[in-house]
């Protein structure tokens, strides 16, 4: 890697200035004699697609210490990884190559939660599960929810700008975060950690870290505004026939569910088959799924239990009476569990795929009526080169599911194995699909490692030029998260 050269590796003498600033079971390091296996989960990232070779990880308990680390770092012109719960699906939050990792997992305490105004403060290591649980208790929620919850943390969350399952009701983090606190690549503290819902005084520097990705510094705490909980939530999976259906379901769905709809989000049967047979969630009978190309899921959220059901069940009925009906069946939750147990089936995905094979994960914004084309052209591209079909090296299946509300498919490429043929066969072959639609390369899970040779499909010369000098400006010596988002 080009940084390479430019970038010191971490010697003894920098373990022994960390062991300083940390207490000794915060610093990892084979340079300590730790054995190398208890790195492994530093250095590689969650896909199984993307390795480092960290010798040490720092695990910082207050901001102080992240600073005087990073103050280091950048004197040594030492490269940082900031890592979360190393969920990240872009090869982001692993080294490229032997960069110290700064693991967050240590800075887990909420400072504050404001029942009133529903503003949350919390340290950046704290994970997403359990930030929902400490205001569950308040009848608040998080207004970002992912399959990833129990172990991505609210930092990661930022940095990545993560989407989710929410975005639809309660729209994205530049939103909704009101204030960070971070460190910057020379060891400056950064205090932004506003409760403010209006602050207008001048060029908002916090929107700059939300989806950063680690590359302008390090995320140590995050300011939130957090929602009621609804007072009645409920769920149902609809089986259409036709892909062609999802468009005039999900204008209809809107029609008529207005302000409770909270969630719309979309699977391939091919998706479906692959949860089911990975045991996630509820699998719907036999007869309901019969003559399914694609399935819906439908949330509401709402305040009175019997209107929003009574809403639910004149929609299902409307649906399945109409002369042409757009759906086969719908099947609506009967209990918190079976509740559960529906979003279990599409947020499962993540988990049934990786159990499938290895991934090519792409996560793009096209527009809606696009979504069926991009995994059928994917589907014959793979056929066209002969990499569809049993066998080693060979891609197992194609899938496509998302969040149709957001614009956004996820389109997964599942193979025995990671391979340059499959590689090369879908890229450019998808992001020149997705830019032909005018889409963007990356609509929610980031550019990480994965996607900086493909910015510019999505970015304009002039941006990308501008994101270099903001770049230059904050981390002038490029040791954060270097390789990541600019190449
Ligand atoms: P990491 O993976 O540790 O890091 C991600 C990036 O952020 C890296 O570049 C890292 O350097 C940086 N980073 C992490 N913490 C900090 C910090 N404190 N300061 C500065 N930089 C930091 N994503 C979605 O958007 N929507 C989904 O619905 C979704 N579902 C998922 C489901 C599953 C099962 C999985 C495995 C992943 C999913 N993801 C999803 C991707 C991932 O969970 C999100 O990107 C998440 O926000 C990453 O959080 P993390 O704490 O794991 O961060
Ligand atoms: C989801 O929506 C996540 O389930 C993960 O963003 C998508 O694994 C993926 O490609
Ligand atoms: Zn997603």
């Amino acid at each position: 890697m080009l940084f390479k050269r430019f970038l010191s590796s971490v010697t003894r003498t920098d373990v022994q200035h960390f062991t300083k600033i940390l207490s000794p079971p915060s610093v990892l390091s084979t340079l300590q004699n730790a054995p190398s296996a208890e790195l492994d989960i530093y250095n590689n990232d969650w896909m199984g697609k993307y390795k480092g070779s960290s010798t040490t990880v720092l695990k910082p308990k207050t901001t102080q210490q992240v600073s005087e680390i990073v103050k280091w770092c950048n004197e040594r012109r030492i490269g940082i990884v900031p890592q979360g719960g190393n969920t990240g699906l872009v090869g982001g939050s692993v080294p490229v190559n032997d960069e110290v990792v700064i693991s967050l997992q240590n800075m887990n305490s909420v400072r504050s939660f404001d029942p009133v105004s529903g503003i949350l403060v919390a340290d950046a290591g704290c994970v997403l599960q359990a930030l929902t649980d400490h205001i569950a208790s308040h009848d608040h929620i998080m207004p970002l929810d992912l399959g990833a919850k129990g172990s991505c943390q609210i930092g990661g969350n930022v940095s990545t700008n993560a989407g989710g399952l929410r975005l639809l009701r309660y729209g994205s983090l530049h939103g909704s975060v009101l204030g960070i606190e971070a460190v910057l690549p020379d060891g400056t503290i950064l205090d932004q950690l506003s409760t403010l819902r209006k602050d207008n005084t001048g060029y908002d520097l916090k929107q700059l870290f939300i989806g950063a990705e680690g590359t302008l510094g390090i995320v140590t705490a995050v300011s939130i505004l957090t929602p009621p909980a609804p007072e009645a939530s409920n769920n149902v999976i609809l089986a259409l026939p036709h892909f062609n259906n999802v468009l005039p379901l999900y204008m209809e769905v809107k029609r008529q569910l207005s302000e409770i709809l909270s969630a719309f989000e979309y699977m391939d049967r091919t998706a479906y088959d692959l949860a089911v047979k990975h045991g996630q969630g509820r699998a719907l009978a036999d007869d309901e799924i019969e003559g399914a190309e694609c399935f819906v899921l439908v949330e509401t959220s709402g305040g009175k239990r019997e209107h929003d059901e009574e809403k639910l069940e004149t929609l299902l009925s409307t649906l399945l009476s109409a002369s042409n009906p757009l759906i086969t069946t719908g099947v609506m939750a009967q209990s918190p569990a079976q509740f559960s147990s529906m979003w279990a089936l599409r947020e499962g995905i993540t988990e049934a795929v990786s159990k499938e094979g290895k991934a090519y994960k792409y996560d793009i914004s096209i527009p809606l009526s696009k979504f069926k084309e991009c995994v059928d052209a994917t589907r014959e591209q793979l056929r066209s080169k002969g990499l569809l079909g049993d066998g080693d090296g060979m891609v197992k299946a194609v899938i496509g599911y998302g969040h149709v509300g957001d614009g956004n498919l996820h389109l997964n490429v599942i193979a025995t194995r990671y391979t340059q043929e499959i590689q090369d066969a879908l890229e450019p072959f998808v992001y020149e699909f997705t830019a032909s639609h005018r889409g963007s390369i990356s609509a929610e899970h980031g550019i990480g490692l994965m996607k900086t040779h493909a910015l510019q499909y999505s970015k304009s010369d002039v941006s990308i030029t501008w994101m270099k000098k903001i770049k230059a400006l904050f981390d002038p010596n490029g040791i954060m998260n270097p390789g990541k988002v600019l190449e």
